[in-house]
């Protein structure tokens, strides 16, 4: 029979380890629900990474099965982020790779946050 479902959450993927303090990160935000902070290859003059406290793998994971105390905590700091970064008014771009032809790297789910210049068009 076919094995269906959502991929095991590894305990040693990097962002989980950031989150234990096991790697260093460049910290910009860290409340009870989500840790910010800056890509370590980034693609735009701010790009910064937001991630729940929970084990989700993914969106679709975190969606689906996160409680909503933990679903409006996380996207509240991602705005909170977003606002103390000073991007509110020039404006930024949130995007969430979602598993393999989403290009996802890292089994932990995350936002990237990017800005601090006109962004180029979206392309797939
Ligand atoms: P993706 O959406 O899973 O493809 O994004 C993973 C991101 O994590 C990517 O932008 C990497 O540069 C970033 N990253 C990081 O910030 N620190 C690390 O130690 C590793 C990846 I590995």
């Amino acid at each position: 029979m076919a094995v269906t479902g959502k991929p095991p959450y590894e305990e040693g993927n990097i962002f989980a380890r950031i989150l234990r303090g096991e790697i260093p990160c460049r910290k910009v935000h860290e409340d009870e629900h989500a840790l910010a902070f800056h890509d370590i290859a980034p693609q735009a003059p701010v790009h910064v990474l937001v991630i729940p406290k929970g084990p989700y793998v993914s969106f679709a994971d975190f969606a689906a099965t996160a409680p909503a105390e933990e679903l409006a905590g996380f996207w509240r700091a991602v705005g909170l982020v977003a606002r103390q970064l000073g991007l509110e008014d020039s404006g930024y771009r949130l995007l969430s790779n979602m598993g393999p032809d989403g290009g996802q790297e890292v089994g932990h789910f995350h936002v990237h946050l990017f800005g601090g210049r006109r962004l180029g068009r979206m392309v797939p």
